[in-house]
């Protein structure tokens, strides 16, 4: 079976044109703290809510609006959430990061890695209460080296729990590289829990449904949980004005500040050796453009990717993208009502 395009890149659409709202507001102090964007992660969310029934539950980290909006809740009632309206999802309180509903199964948190015992939860409810559904848990592989999170993987084996472990490695865990922190290859650890493990390009939805849908058909018909291993990009870096972006972007109005810091720093008498300093100031100057460089690459955006797929129907895609204009208008509109 094949995936319905349209349909894909309806939602993915939809959620990039929300979350770009959820931008202006943050820009305009209507939302604060840091706000994480699923920008860049539209095809791994789109790919996966779409193949999920009633029954099925999912565990979110903090990127959790496009999943969410994907499974059916309320544009509006998020919106409002993040802003921190007693009307919105949970009340306000759970600003954008701590989200729950009821209705739709569904949950994410901050706490970096607990989407896994999470999901676990949720698995272990649907083993035993729902048979034939399944739970999904999202997490960047930044959260890989938490405990909560191996210890789940190592349950789910050994319950054989209906879970699909989905790890979004954007390579990046804040301004550290992944692969500095961690060693071997993620899905060879997954193996080595006995995880079923898939490997996929996270910007390709059509390549992220099949891949999901094989292994949520295996996990459905009692095969046991699987690592789906999805590559990625936040195209803006880790948070709405991501200080190594800033840096990156526009790196003379950043650096000017800290150009006296550093030039102290970097003359002190004590401290480290002159390689060492040498090797840290030639990190500071080249990892935000490094960063900025991977991150925003146009083939790995995945509204790009799959635009180009539909452009030789240029009236339908451009009638498709005005109709989602004219909602996603109307819930800004809605959500700023008192
Ligand atoms: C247990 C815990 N430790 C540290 C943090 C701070 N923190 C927030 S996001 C983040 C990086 C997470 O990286 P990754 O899991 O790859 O997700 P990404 O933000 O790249 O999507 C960290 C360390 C946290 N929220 N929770």
């Amino acid at each position: 079976m094949e995936p319905d395009l349209w349909y894909l890149y309806r939602h993915m659409f939809r959620s990039r044109l929300f979350e770009q709202v959820v931008q202006v507001f943050w820009e305009q102090g209507l939302i604060s703290f840091d706000m994480h964007m699923g920008y860049g992660e539209e095809a791994i969310a789109a790919g996966i809510v779409c193949q999920m029934v009633d029954g099925d539950a999912m565990a979110l980290d903090h990127r959790g609006t496009p999943p969410l909006l994907m499974r059916g809740i309320e544009p509006t009632l998020i919106l409002r959430e993040l802003m921190g309206r007693p009307d919105g999802l949970c009340g306000g309180l759970g600003g954008h990061m701590h989200l729950y509903s009821r209705e739709h199964l569904c949950a994410s948190s901050g706490i970096v890695g607990s989407s896994g015992p999470a999901g676990a939860g949720f698995a272990l409810a649907a083993q035993y209460l729902r048979p034939g559904t399944l739970a999904i848990a999202f997490f960047g592989e930044g959260a890989i080296n938490q405990g909560m999170l191996l210890e789940s993987m190592n349950l789910a084996v050994a319950w054989q729990l209906p879970l699909l472990f989905v790890c979004k490695d954007d390579k990046w865990s804040i301004s550290t590289r992944s692969a500095s922190v961690t060693g071997g290859e993620l899905v060879e650890r997954a193996r080595g829990f006995g995880l079923h493990t898939v490997e996929v390009d996270g910007a390709d939805v059509e390549a992220v449904w099949h891949s999901a849908g094989e292994a949520m058909k295996r996990t459905r018909d009692g095969g046991g949980p699987t690592f789906l291993h999805a590559h990625c990009v936040h195209l803006e870096g880790h948070h709405l004005g991501f200080f190594l972006f800033r840096v990156g972007r526009d790196q003379i109005k950043e650096m000017i500040p800290l150009l006296g810091p550093l030039l102290r720093s970097a003359t002190r008498r004590k401290g480290g050796s002159s390689r060492e300093r040498i090797r840290s100031l030639t990190d500071i100057a080249t990892r935000p453009r490094d960063a900025v460089k991977e991150q925003t690459q146009k083939e790995k955006d995945p509204l790009y990717r799959t635009r180009q797929k539909l452009i030789s129907d240029r009236d339908r895609l451009e009638a498709l993208e005005a109709e989602i204009n004219v909602e996603i208008q109307d819930v800004m509109e809605v959500a700023l009502e008192d």
